[in-house]
């Protein structure tokens, strides 16, 4: 029998849970963890959904390969989620909206339009408005399966950054032939240098369980045509080589093939020796060619289509040829001489600095490497990073950019941010990279951008031409849920690709397309983030390392300011090395008064940098050691000036926390808390930077700050107590 009473307890309790039900529901639309990176293929607005949707009513197109298959399951994913309809499979196109996709080979109604294909290459596409028996439709079109998926990816970005499907005419193709991520990623699951999480590698459950996720990363690198993967860390693991790791490794390749993406891994040279029970890793011995034949035999016995080596040798400890009185340039041959045969390539690295320690480490890798030009195999390409000491904040371009015109260089830049404030720190890094690659290195006169020695042309139809153009970045991608530890990092993985395909596209633009794909197209929100992002990294420089210091970090976790340190037992590991600050003065001389380090780049490049008058503010303490009370183009003492940018760098993170404030409500909550609490981060450690970086100068030159400016919060005995060892990155390997 039902009382009032009980009628309402029970109505009550409807209730609850209903609104509980509800809550759940709205939580899980709403879940923005960021795992779908910028493919996140949310409802358009309803407007423009239909529109859209009227040029797309049908997908023609046949879907008989694995690839073509992940083309048509990405279209019809990305269609359906934004547009909240699929178009319907089919192959008439006897209606407008129709969607043609494949190769000319693939369907007779694409090799019927006669389009012209011929400067696609293999992995370029066209998306062209079209006629079929008078019906409108669109075509994406390309060379080979890969070409089609790049293509798709190029389509559906267009719906998600809200661009007109009239009067397609687009034509892409890829500047730079092996768009790289190269994983520091260990076989025990730690990332060295990682900040987001273990590796997405699950080694231990390899090969009887692939992740799913490795699909949808396969799936974020084909969309910004990053073709191939170093899956392990370049201090290798011999244990890598062996044939349990090698079955894993062809797992994740059998994942990753549709998507056009190869497999490469990182060896360690002294392998045979290791591995092989050899007295010696020799390059020139014959027996140790021949181990390592073998070896690469067995690998494309396992992966086909297996990419080849990348090789740290003689590096920070690590094995080489010289240990055996050999260049760089044997070592790198005789890999590249078994690997060839089928088709695989050897990225040799010139982060290379002895176990001694030099005058100056910035000028090792072109003291090492310029003598070899011409000496490599045509399947070797030097991996250069971009700049001559370690993905510093900021630094000048390699001397190496340039300088070898006989040999293939490719860029190595970093993703992760090692030195540039971990997961934390919104600093967005298309500027950094962009910066890099428009730098003119003067090799052939005005116009020589680091951008064209990496694609090749600036040697195109020269003696000097050659085949292998490359760009690596290292990873920085974990198992964390958003797979780079922040929302904002992922748009360093993003312009990473976009540059790799094409080096001279724009930092702003590559910002804005990745802002409208991430967030959404409101021009309320996509404005001040974009400028936000583009300010970014100066304003990290400037906290750190202004006005051309650099390796101010500290020793081996690299977390945090110790401009202090001069400690045993390599000066050059130790910022104090690299400031050179005194009472008297601050600054690396690499002058021609100095280690003439200068004289690596070509003359005009060289003078630049050598004259006070005309080396630019940003690179002046890179170059040249100075009194403290050098007068600046502003006017201002060096000192001055140098606090100044410290104590900017801090106002610039407030600002953004402004910014970021003022778009509450336009980001979903789950993502804009993550962010906000960040950017409190970064303050928080901006500020230290600052003031710790002010606190050491300070007591070595006794002077006062500029007017107006505030002292450090404590005094330096404070910043340098400070110590964390359970810094991310470092310790776990
Ligand atoms: C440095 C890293 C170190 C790497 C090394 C490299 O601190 O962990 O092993 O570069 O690139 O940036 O080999």
């Amino acid at each position: 029998m039902t009382t009032p009473r009980s009628r309402a307890l029970l109505a009550r309790l409807l209730t609850l849970l209903l609104s509980a039900l509800a809550a759940v529901g709205a939580r899980t639309a709403r879940a923005e963890d960021g795992y779908e990176l910028w493919l996140r293929y949310h409802p358009l607005p309803a407007a423009q959904a239909a529109a859209y949707r009227a040029h797309v009513v049908e997908l023609a197109m046949s879907a008989g390969t694995p690839a073509a298959q992940a083309t048509r399951d990405e279209l019809l994913r990305g269609l359906g989620g934004l547009l909240g309809a699929a178009p319907r499979i089919g192959s008439q196109a006897d209606q407008d909206g129709a969607l043609l996709v494949g190769t000319p080979d693939s369907s007779p109604q694409l090799a019927r339009l006669g389009l012209d294909t011929r400067a696609l290459g293999r992995e370029g596409y066209l998306i062209s408005s079209v006629k079929v028996d008078g019906h409108a439709a669109i075509a994406i079109v390309g060379n080979s399966d890969v070409g089609v998926l790049y293509g798709a990816f190029r389509f559906l970005r267009l719906l998600q950054t809200a661009q007109p499907l009239d009067h397609l005419d687009i034509r892409d193709a890829p500047r730079v032939q092996l768009r790289m991520l190269d994983h520091w990623d260990n076989l025990d699951g730690s990332v060295e240098r990682g900040y987001a999480g273990a590796s997405i590698w699950d080694w231990w459950k390899l090969p009887g369980y692939v992740d799913p996720r490795i699909t949808d990363y396969a799936r974020a690198n084909a969309s910004i045509g990053i073709n191939g993967a170093v899956l392990n860390n370049v201090n290798a693991d011999k244990l890598s080589l062996t044939t349990p790791y090698l079955a894993k490794a062809a797992a994740i390749a059998d994942v990753l093939r549709p998507y056009g993406i190869r497999v490469y891994l990182s060896v360690r040279f002294s392998s045979p020796i290791e591995l092989g029970g050899l007295k010696t890793a020799d390059p020139l011995d014959p027996a140790v060619a021949a181990w390592w034949r073998a070896k690469v035999d067995a690998i494309y016995k396992l992966i086909p289509d297996f990419g080849g080596f990348l090789v740290k040798a003689n590096s920070e400890g690590q094995p080489g040829p010289q240990d055996y009185g050999r260049s760089h340039a044997d070592g790198a041959n005789m890999l590249a001489a078994v690997l060839a045969p089928h088709g695989g390539v050897v990225m040799w690295r010139a982060f290379v600095y002895s176990n001694k320690q030099p005058d100056d480490r910035a000028r090792q890798a072109y003291d090492e490497f310029k003598p070899l030009d011409g000496r490599f195999r045509s399947n070797v390409i030097l991996q250069v990073k971009n700049g001559p000491i370690d993905f510093q904040p900021r630094e000048p371009f390699h001397p190496l950019f340039g300088a070898m015109p006989d040999t293939a260089l490719m860029m190595e830049f970093q993703v992760t941010k090692e030195y540039l404030g971990f997961a934390t720190h919104l600093v967005y890094l298309g500027t950094l990279f962009q910066e890099t690659l428009q730098s003119d290195t003067m090799a052939r006169g005005k116009g020589s951008t680091v951008a064209r020695v990496i694609d090749g042309s600036l040697y195109a139809g020269t003696a000097h031409a050659h085949r292998l153009t490359a760009m690596a970045g290292v990873a920085n991608i974990g198992s964390d849920r958003d797979w780079c530890g922040s929302t904002f990092n992922q748009a360093n993985w993003y312009a990473f690709g976009r540059l790799a395909w094409n080096p001279d596209d724009s930092a702003r633009a590559i910002a804005a397309d990745w802002v409208r794909m991430t967030f959404g197209n409101d021009p309320a929100i996509v404005a001040p983030i974009v400028g936000m992002m583009m300010g970014s990294r100066e304003a990290a420089v400037d906290y750190m390392t202004p006005l051309g210091l650099h390796h101010q970090m500290h020793e081996g976790d690299h977390y945090g300011p110790a401009p202090w340190d001069a400690s045993e037992p390599r000066a050059d590991w130790r910022p104090a090395y690299y400031n050179r600050a005194d009472k008297d003065g601050i600054g690396f001389d690499r002058s021609s008064h100095g280690s003439d380090a200068v004289a690596q780049y070509a003359p005009p490049v060289a003078a630049g940098f050598d004259d006070l008058a005309r080396i630019p503010d940003r690179y002046l303490l890179w170059f040249h050691h100075l009194p403290w009370d050098y007068r600046m183009r502003s006017g201002r003492t060096l000192w001055d000036e140098l606090v100044l940018h410290y104590s900017h760098g801090v106002d610039a993170v407030a600002a953004m926390r402004v910014t970021w404030r003022s778009l509450a409500g336009h980001i979903d909550t789950e993502r804009y808390a993550k962010t906000s609490a960040f950017l409190a981060i970064q303050q928080r450690e901006a500020q230290w930077w600052r003031d710790a970086s002010i606190a050491y100068f300070q007591s070595l030159n006794g002077l006062p700050l500029p007017a107006g400016i505030a002292p450090p919060a404590h005094p330096l005995k404070y910043y340098q107590s400070l110590s964390f060892p359970f810094a991310p990155g470092y310790n776990s390997w």
